[in-house]
């Protein structure tokens, strides 16, 4: 008899198969398959092979993805749920597998992304007994998964904890987990019994329709038309309503500023998008919010008050999904707790065309300057490449619908300023979390969710090294799956942890520690040729575009490494005194790139008053 048959077995009754599970674990999984789960990222162990036993068995409903760390399994679980708005599931073993999850389930917690955790425990009657392995999962997931974390006991218990992990995890778009002993996962399931003490849970959500009462938009929109100078400031949760961001703007006249996560939310080839905000910030961005009298926030938790209007300085009106959300970032006037889209709908009606445009003109006039300064920053040369050239070229070339994932170095920088998204492409990186690592594993998924499309990933040294030259070898494993095997993993190979040489340099006021900075010049390219993969390195900056074009044309999945330049300044939208002395102190005490940080810094800052 088949392994199949051994454990499940199915009942045709009425022409629909009906699934009837033999263990806690084939229960589980077809719980999740019917959850609408049809993709699961794990790592094994003998913690979890109950439930990796239901997978196998199971496997014709539900993708199971092998990551190279669970780690890895988290962020690719976080960022199904970023691109495609479903809930994201990993699963991992007991004690390390657990422990390797967290930094990506954090990553997702705080990107407010519905991602369930599965991990494995030791056997019940082992626990409390000091066993190998054993980690108290409940107090350890406590945090990041502080909405629901539950361990099973009895295999009557399964139905609710996967019916209420994936109902919170949706509900309030976070991290939830479940704790499931070895022993339990092979137990046979039982339905739970009709006795006192017995939960009986369902699975049907639908989302609300959330929208602010009429007062309060009223309210808000008397507030907007009174402005004489409105700035808009949108994250990732005003994606689904550019069309109607658009529509406000044009009405109120104003400019729209982008938080990184909401880098995608609308296109940069509008005029009055002033494009990113904050130290990866543009001057447009930071002109219009300094100057502004009223300031829109619409589903964004931007967190660097410094970058938003003084308190006083304007009157505000904020938009968020999350009650929790309103009102911490800057002293709104009016906080409407609501869908961006249905609520702008709501809005558009009660706002009146201001007839002004002087404020809009300013902004636009603003933005056409800040992107002539963008590409004469990226044409100064440097040695051997300018990042910032790479970005430039490459923008241009972004293929349609492309997916964007940036990891946490100088890149985000660059991804930040130089891009120019265009309609229909996706981005993100870990916007709150801010760690290493996710731009590989989130381009995966990505490729995952979206064959057809192309993402790329824009990923420092460090981070390759840290973690990223193994998804390598994922995509090695996976890529002739894809129909369309485009995948592009742009390496700036710098030999330096930049981001953070420039903060110790810029914030600290000291010099570069080669002892925490450096990295060993690692061959990207030849590793990812060495398994079959495209390689293609370029250290000319002549070559550069060919090798874009090579690289974008590519018929496998391909890492292009560029030999860049650590010593180009990421330079914040404006220098205030106390980085300004920071910064000239380091290079007093002798910093080990002295020289050419200077020559860099004086290239870029005459790139910038100087361009015409
Ligand atoms: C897990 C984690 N460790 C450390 C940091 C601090 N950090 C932020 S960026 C960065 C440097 C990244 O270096 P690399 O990937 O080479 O990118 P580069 O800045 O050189 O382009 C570090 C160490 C972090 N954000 N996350
Ligand atoms: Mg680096």
């Amino acid at each position: 008899m088949s392994n199949l048959y051994q454990t499940t077995f199915f009942i045709k009754k009425f022409n629909k198969t009906f699934f009837m599970a033999k263990t806690t674990s084939d229960y589980l999984v077809n719980r999740l398959y019917e959850w609408g789960i049809r993709r699961i990222y794990g790592y094994p162990g003998d913690g979890i092979n109950g439930v990796f036993g239901a997978l196998n068995r199971q496997k014709d409903k539900i993708d199971f993805i092998q990551t190279p760390h669970e780690e890895y399994a988290a962020f690719m679980a976080c960022a199904h749920a970023k691109f495609t708005g479903e809930v994201g599931v990993c699963v991992a073993t007991s004690g390390p597998g657990a422990i390797h999850l967290l930094n990506g389930l954090y990553d997702a917690k705080m990107d407010h992304q519905p991602v369930v955790a599965i991990v494995g425990q030791q056997a019940r009657a082992a626990l409390g007994g000091s066993f190998q392995q054993e980690v108290d999962l409940t107090t350890l997931f406590k945090d990041v998964a502080n909405e629901y974390v539950h361990m099973a006991t009895s295999p009557r218990q399964i139905r609710h904890l996967v019916d209420r992990a994936m109902r919170i995890a949706k509900n309030e778009r976070t991290v939830t987990c479940i704790i499931l002993p070895n022993d339990l996962q092979d137990v046979d399931y039982e339905e739970p019994a009709r006795v006192h003490g017995s939960v009986h849970s369902s699975m049907s959500y639908s989302k609300p329709s959330i929208t602010p009462n009429e007062a309060d938009l009223q309210n808000a929109a008397n507030l907007l038309n009174e402005g004489n100078k409105v700035s808009i400031l949108i994250g990732a949760g005003a994606y689904h309503a550019a069309d109607e961001v658009m529509q406000v703007a044009d009405l109120l006249g104003a400019g729209v500023a982008k938080a990184l996560l909401g880098k995608a939310s609308l296109p940069d080839t509008l005029p009055y998008v002033t494009g990113s905000i904050g130290l990866l910030g543009t001057k447009p961005s930071w002109d219009m919010m300094m100057e502004c009298d009223t300031l829109l926030m619409i589903g964004s938790s931007f967190p660097y008050s410094e970058f938003l209007p003084k308190e006083g300085q304007a009157r505000g009106v904020q938009i968020d999904i999350d009650g929790k959300m309103l009102g911490i970032r800057y002293p709104m006037e009016i906080n409407l707790q609501g869908d961006s889209k249905e609520t702008l709908r709501k809005l558009i009606p009660l706002l009146k065309k201001k007839t002004d445009r002087d404020w809009r003109n300013k902004i636009e006039k603003g933005v056409a300057e800040w992107w002539e300064v963008m590409e004469a920053r990226a044409m100064k040369s440097a040695d051997p490449i300018n990042p910032q050239r790479v970005f430039w070229e490459l923008s241009s070339r972004l293929p349609d619908n492309c997916i964007l994932t940036s990891d946490s170095g100088s890149s985000a920088n660059w991804f930040a300023r130089d891009l120019k998204i265009r309609k229909g492409m996706m981005s993100s990186l870990s916007g709150n979390l801010a760690t290493m690592c996710p731009g590989v594993p989130y381009a995966i998924a990505a490729k995952f969710a979206f064959p057809d499309r192309m993402p790329i990933a824009l990923v420092g040294d460090g981070a390759m090294q840290m973690l990223g030259n193994n998804g390598l070898i994922t995509i090695k494993k996976y890529w002739q799956r894809w129909s369309d095997p485009r995948l592009m993993i742009l390496v700036l190979n710098n030999k330096d942890l930049n981001q953070v040489t420039w903060e110790q340099r810029v914030m600290e006021g000291d010099s570069k520690f080669e002892g925490s900075q450096a990295l060993i010049d690692f061959p990207f390219a030849a590793y990812a040729q060495l398994l079959g993969l495209e390689g293609i390195k370029v250290d000319n900056p002549d070559e550069i575009v060919s090798a874009l074009d090579r690289a974008l044309a590519a018929t496998k999945p391909v890492v292009l490494e560029v030999v860049t330049d650590p010593n180009v300044p990421p330079l914040p939208p404006h220098i205030n005194l106390q980085q300004a002395k920071g910064f000239t102190s380091s290079l007093i005490k002798g910093d080990p790139d002295a020289w050419e940080m200077i020559k860099d810094t004086y290239k870029e800052v005459v790139a910038t008053y100087l361009h015409k």
